[in-house]
């Protein structure tokens, strides 16, 4: 089993009385005639171990579904296209939290968003249990963090350690900041203040791309998906949709090798494929909505 796995759980040497009475057990002659021959097994646990692994996974998610049926009851208020909803969305998913998708529409907010997020007034907010809500996507990822992360099979979004930690939250801060801010300035305006927001946002979209293109990881924090990642999905899924949607070419097809390879991953996780809105109906929306969006720009 542990040569078809690749796995190594016992070293040679290790449990010298039980390696001992192995070897009188399979020198037995009765149990001789009924061993199976090595090689075969080898081959017939290195053929089967895609389900056996599929078996097990299935086993630990409903394990850890089971836990969570026990936690109360959450809730996601989120709106058709929001990439601050999405992030929420990939993180319950992925710490496998089963909750309600509440849909506003937020040219027609309503009452309970209004009460649950009354000072930003926007998605995601998140509800769990009887408790006031937590809002601010990036605040309400790290909440699904804390609150559901004590599983260890659990994916973490966040890493373990402080500096790697503080790193991340730098990151994911600046993709907000200086990045989504003056990108959704720069898609809605027009003549200088357009040029002006569309320089700041490139410049720093190189920032992020240099980070990316050092580290030459699949994703921000390595080979796993992290809140970085969820924090830079605008980038990955909804550009170009917006960019199409609003008229504009923010970001020039082929700028940005790192992050477009980077983008790639993102969108092909399991995971996250699942809560990725359609492309087509994206630009619809963006364009439905695009006198919407440049009226708030200009308040
Ligand atoms: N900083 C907020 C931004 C959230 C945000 O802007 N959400 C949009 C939807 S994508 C929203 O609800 N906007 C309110 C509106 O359109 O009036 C967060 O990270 O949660």
């Amino acid at each position: 089993m542990e040569e078809a796995t690749g796995v190594r759980l016992v070293a040679d040497g290790e449990y010298p009385a039980l390696r001992r009475w192995a070897n009188e057990y399979v020198s037995d002659q009765a149990v001789k005639r009924c061993l199976p021959d090595r090689e075969k097994l080898v081959a017939f646990y290195a053929a089967n171990k895609e389900k056996f692994r599929a078996e097990i996974k299935a086993i630990l998610q409903r394990d850890q579904q089971a836990k969570m049926a026990q936690h109360p009851a959450v809730k996601l208020m989120s709106a058709f296209g929001s990439p601050f909803a999405h992030r929420v969305e990939v993180a319950l998913a992925l710490k496998g939290v089963p909750y309600e998708l509440v849909l506003e529409d937020l040219a027609n907010k309503s009452e309970m968003l209004l009460k649950h997020n009354p000072i930003y007034k926007s998605v995601p907010v998140l509800l769990h249990g009887d408790r006031p809500a937590i809002c601010e996507s990036l605040t309400v990822v790290e909440y699904v963090e804390d609150a559901f992360g004590g599983d260890e099979s659990a994916p973490r979004l966040l890493p373990a350690d402080p500096y790697e930690r503080a790193t991340a939250r730098f990151w994911a801060h600046f993709i907000d900041t200086k990045i989504l801010g003056p990108l959704w300035m720069s898609l809605w305006t027009d003549g200088e203040v357009h040029e002006r927001f569309s320089k700041e946002t490139k410049e720093n979209l190189a920032i992020l791309d240099a980070q990316l293109d050092e580290s030459n990881k699949r994703f921000f924090g390595g080979d796993a998906l992290g809140i970085v990642d969820v924090a830079g999905c605008t980038l990955a899924h909804w550009l170009d949709p917006m960019q199409e949607a609003a008229g504009v070419r923010v970001v020039a097809d082929g700028e940005f090798p790192a992050l477009r390879r980077w983008a790639k991953e993102y969108t092909s996780h399991e995971v996250v494929k699942r809560s990725l809105p359609d492309r087509e109906k994206l630009v619809a929306f963006f364009a439905a909505n695009k006198q919407r969006f440049t009226s708030m720009v200009k308040a």
